[in-house]
């Protein structure tokens, strides 16, 4: 047996819904994680203070008796987001960070940002007042290949943009290449880079080999395995620049197992058992905290959580279940292709 303390973590990337399927998900999020940021890609989504106020109060309402959980809440930039709006919510407390989702880009995108000129107003009025853009960093345009997205995101669209703003502060989020993580390495400051459990584990191979694997298709979607490597060795270097965002993303499994199934792996509950595996493989268990608890808290400004949570290596396999079952439906687990050894005690 083999104990690993390190401060409660908390997830910079994470979707827990609305209605039954909030309900059905918070609670693997509330056991290991203090605080998350909340995706806004609701439908319709969060876009105003007002909308960010009122679905935190849905949030706060579904969190289990006795979990401490704070939910950090974003909104979703659209053309129409006012600035006043945008900085109010931010000075209230209530706003941490807002969303660019490139149209199209993923679920929910279509109300995003088309021209990042029509969103200069907003993003001014942020870098003014210190408040985060959190970046889906992918281009939609057909003629790119879905596998070149991140890439061609980062030349056209993320490097002008910081070219052109140097006091934004930029989440990229869910950095899925080496091109990614080396671009992030390379920046002097104002950009950091949010890594998924499962990007750290799977490669394009888990979704295509041996017959069409849903549960494994994600956006930004799985590339080449140097690319994983590349993941891997960012988030266990301790760098302060990446830190833990799962984009846990739960849809109900009748609209992943069909002819054009949704993106989103659902990793909430096996997380920390997925990442001190990876974490172990790497022979870096010494910079998991940083990774999960610290390097998050210290890019978003706020004190690294209190408490701690306790890892335990144990010779039976951790049991969690296939699936969970949500009011909306049942939710299939991520499942990393091999038994985890080390549970949350
Ligand atoms: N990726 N699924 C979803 C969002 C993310 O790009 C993302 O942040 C989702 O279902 O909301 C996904 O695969
Ligand atoms: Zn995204
Ligand atoms: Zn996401």
């Amino acid at each position: 047996m083999q104990d690993l303390v390190i401060r409660r973590p908390d997830d910079w990337h994470l979707h827990l819904r609305d209605g039954d399927m909030l309900r059905g998900v918070i609670a693997d999020t509330s056991r290991h994680f203090a605080r998350a940021i909340i995706m806004p890609n609701l439908v319709p989504p969060v876009v105003t203070s007002a909308d960010a106020a009122a679905y935190r109060e849905r949030i706060v309402a579904a969190i289990p008796a006795g979990d401490r959980f704070e939910p950090l809440m974003t909104l979703y930039l659209t053309a129409g987001t006012s600035p006043d709006d945008v900085e109010a919510g931010h000075k209230s407390g209530l706003v941490k960070a807002v969303k660019l989702y490139p149209a199209g880009a993923t679920t929910n995108s279509h109300s995003g940002v088309r021209n990042i000129d029509e969103a200069m107003p907003v993003l001014e009025r942020m870098a003014k007042i210190g408040l985060p853009l959190c970046v889906h960093g992918e281009v939609t345009s057909s003629d790119v290949d879905i596998f070149d997205r991140e890439a061609v995101f980062i030349e056209t669209v993320l490097d002008p943009l910081r070219k052109r703003l140097p006091e934004l502060k930029l989440t990229m989020e869910h950095v899925t290449t080496k091109d990614g993580v080396d671009y992030i390495k390379t920046s002097k400051a104002n950009l950091a880079g949010s890594i998924t459990t499962h990007h750290l584990i799977i490669n394009r191979n888990a979704i295509l080999v041996g017959g069409i694997k849903p549960h494994y298709y994600c956006l930004p979607v799985a590339k080449r395995e140097n690319h994983r490597l590349a993941l891997r060795a960012a988030a266990t270097s301790g760098d302060a620049r990446f830190f833990l965002g799962t984009d846990s993303a739960p849809h109900v499994d009748p609209l992943k197992e069909c002819a054009c199934g949704c993106a989103g792996i659902y990793t909430s509950i096996n997380t920390m058992s997925c990442l001190a595996h990876v974490f172990e493989e790497e022979n870096a268990l010494d910079k998991l905290e940083a990774f999960a608890s610290l390097n998050g808290p210290a890019w978003y400004g706020v004190p690294a959580n209190d408490e701690t949570i306790t890892l335990r290596k144990q010779v039976d396999a951790v049991s969690y279940p296939a699936k969970i079952d949500t009011g909306a439906g049942p939710v299939t687990v991520f499942d990393p292709m091999f038994p985890l050894h080390w549970a949350v005690v």
